[in-house]
């Protein structure tokens, strides 16, 4: 019945997809679902809509979202999310994941340097969703939390370590779209709306190019 297509916005707990969900909205005001809530609430895979939005939002939980629930729930939760992404990847325009710039440095930490063997959840969450050649952006918010400079260190942790699994990451600014190999990322903040421009006409061009 619904046939408008659909905006992806992954990441883990907390990171801030309800917040920016919001944003995007004609209508924030009448948003109706919660902020800074209950994480490791059942996984309810719902669409946002409104009537003057071209398109539906799915917002679902990453690969690292263990942290507040038990390790076999996480377990569950991820497979969901694959199923779901398996069966509706054609559904979907455009991806948004969204990283919190204060867990960068933890994440990298954990997986990277303390056991090479292992990969960095976000990488293997980008990885798994480039297979399905669903159009991605990289949103690093929360970047009102932290220094310009510490800004710069943390993304820059990321796109270094990003490069060994590779993945190439690239500043919005600096994207080419026939470059189909670059993955975009912006620097943004929910709370201070820095870069909601940029996101939404970045959205609004997606749509236009859909095949
Ligand atoms: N300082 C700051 N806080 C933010 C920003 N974006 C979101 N938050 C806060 O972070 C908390 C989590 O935001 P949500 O939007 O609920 O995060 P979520 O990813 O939807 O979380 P789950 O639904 O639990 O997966 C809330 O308290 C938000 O107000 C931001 O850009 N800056
Ligand atoms: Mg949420």
């Amino acid at each position: 019945m619904n046939q408008k297509p659909l905006l992806l916005i992954i990441g883990n707990s907390n990171v801030g997809k309800s917040s920016i969900t919001r944003l995007l909205m004609p209508n924030p005001r009448k948003f109706k679902g919660k902020i800074g809530k209950s994480p490791g609430s059942t996984l309810l895979i719902k669409k946002t809509t409104q009537n003057n939005l071209p398109y539906n939002i799915v917002d679902l939980p990453g690969f690292g979202y263990v942290s507040h629930s038990s390790r076999r729930r996480g377990e569950h939760i991820k497979k969901q999310m694959v199923v779901h992404i398996e069966k509706h990847y054609k559904e979907y325009f455009f991806g948004l994941v969204v990283i919190n710039i204060l867990r960068i440095e933890d994440e990298i930490e954990k997986y990277y340097i303390q056991n090479k063997k292992t990969i960095p959840l976000s990488f293997e969450l980008i990885q798994f969703l480039r297979e399905f050649e669903i159009p991605l952006l990289i949103i690093f918010n929360k970047i009102d939390k932290v220094s310009n400079l510490d800004k710069k260190k943390k993304i820059n942790l990321f796109i270094e370590s990003a490069k060994e699994y590779g993945l190439d990451l690239i500043h919005l600014n600096d994207h080419k779209s026939e470059k189909k190999s670059e993955i975009p990322y912006l620097e943004f903040s929910a709370l201070k709306k820095i870069n909601l421009g940029k996101l939404k006409s970045l959205i609004q061009k997606n749509i236009f190019n859909q095949s």
